[in-house]
């Protein structure tokens, strides 16, 4: 008996001896599955950070332009870990153009004004003086338009001593951790979303002060199902979050509140959530089709500057009425 560990894997030969001098010829063919593989990759490395989501990608230099198997990697991780972050990436703003430009297409933020020269990259800052930082609050973005973007980007250019972490969860697993019924009952709801839930505008007014674009709307309204389909990886996420979300489709919003309530909380238990630490240079890349995401306020009195890039995306799709 010959025993061969593979990558940890025991594998089994058995031979039989006959008659004379031994000799054994044989073949493995072993087959394995990386799970969700930091080996799968041959251009980057990719080391996750939480049990249920986010990676760091290493090995990548982002101010030059990356080869297609390069981004075809980044974007294999991304699907997969559904935010990935990197260190040391301090591009300048064109260079942050041409990498984001290589995932999708960016869009301008309804509310806020792009930078000079850069209508599509926002600056994301709480100010030393500021009580209300932006965006602070479970959500995934802009969810009350009719095509929500498919990915945000942060670069990270000046931080606080202490804070300001970011923290994502996960809406696959979300969805797949509700009881089957309960799958079943949202897998034909739609959910109406609106821009001027109070506590969400409370997190931009700062923002609106200073930079308010010249267009912007009173309110954003639209209608997505509860439970979308992502487009490339065909899983299921759940889709309502309490920043965006004011009811289900059909039903009053005090109808709604019960069940919309136990699905925020839900959706964020510490299990499902993975927590990032920025320093200057870090870039995160998050998919908002199947993550969430909530900037954590414990740094008053210190500065927080981000530049930010949203990549456009498509009208939600849920399960079709076939298919349930
Ligand atoms: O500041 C952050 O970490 C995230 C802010 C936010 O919600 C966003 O940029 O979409
Ligand atoms: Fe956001």
């Amino acid at each position: 008996m010959i025993e061969i560990n593979f990558s940890g894997r025991p594998v089994r030969v058995t031979c039989q001896r006959q008659s004379g001098p031994f000799v054994a010829e044989f073949q493995i063919d072993v087959a394995i599955e990386y799970e969700r593989g930091d080996m799968a990759y041959r251009h980057i490395e990719v080391r996750r950070i939480a049990g249920a989501l986010g990676a760091e990608v290493h090995g990548v230099d982002l101010a030059r332009p990356l080869s297609a198997e390069v981004t075809d990697e980044i974007r294999r991780a991304w699907l997969d870990h559904l935010v990935l972050f990197f260190r040391d990436q301090p591009l300048d703003l064109p260079a942050y153009m041409a990498f984001a430009q290589q995932f999708g297409e960016p869009v301008e933020y309804p509310f806020v004004r792009g930078l000079e020269g850069y209508p599509k990259i926002i600056e994301i800052k709480k100010l030393e003086h500021e009580r209300v930082n932006f965006g602070g609050i479970w959500h995934a973005d802009t969810t009350y338009q009719d095509k929500p973007p498919m990915a945000t980007t942060l670069l990270a250019r000046e931080v606080p001593p202490y804070g300001g972490d970011t923290l994502f969860a996960n809406q696959y697993l979300a969805y797949e951790t509700l009881s089957p019924g309960l799958q079943r009952l949202l897998d034909g709801l739609h959910a109406v979303y609106s821009s001027a839930k109070a506590d969400t505008t409370k997190t931009r007014e700062d923002r609106m002060q200073d930079s308010a674009r010249d267009d912007v709307r009173e309110e954003y309204l639209a209608e997505h199902p509860a439970v979308r389909v992502h487009p490339e990886t065909g899983r299921k996420a759940l889709y309502v979050n309490v920043a965006h979300t004011v009811r289900f489709r059909g039903m009053t919003e005090e109808e709604s509140r019960p069940l919309l309530e136990y699905l925020y909380a839900h959706q964020i238990r510490p299990e499902l959530t993975c927590r990032f630490s920025w320093r200057v240079g870090s870039i995160a890349f998050w998919d908002n089709r199947c993550a969430q995401h909530n900037p954590v306020n414990d740094y008053h009195g210190f500065r927080r500057v981000m530049h930010r890039i949203t990549l456009a995306g498509d009208r939600p799709s849920g399960i079709s009425a076939a298919a349930r």
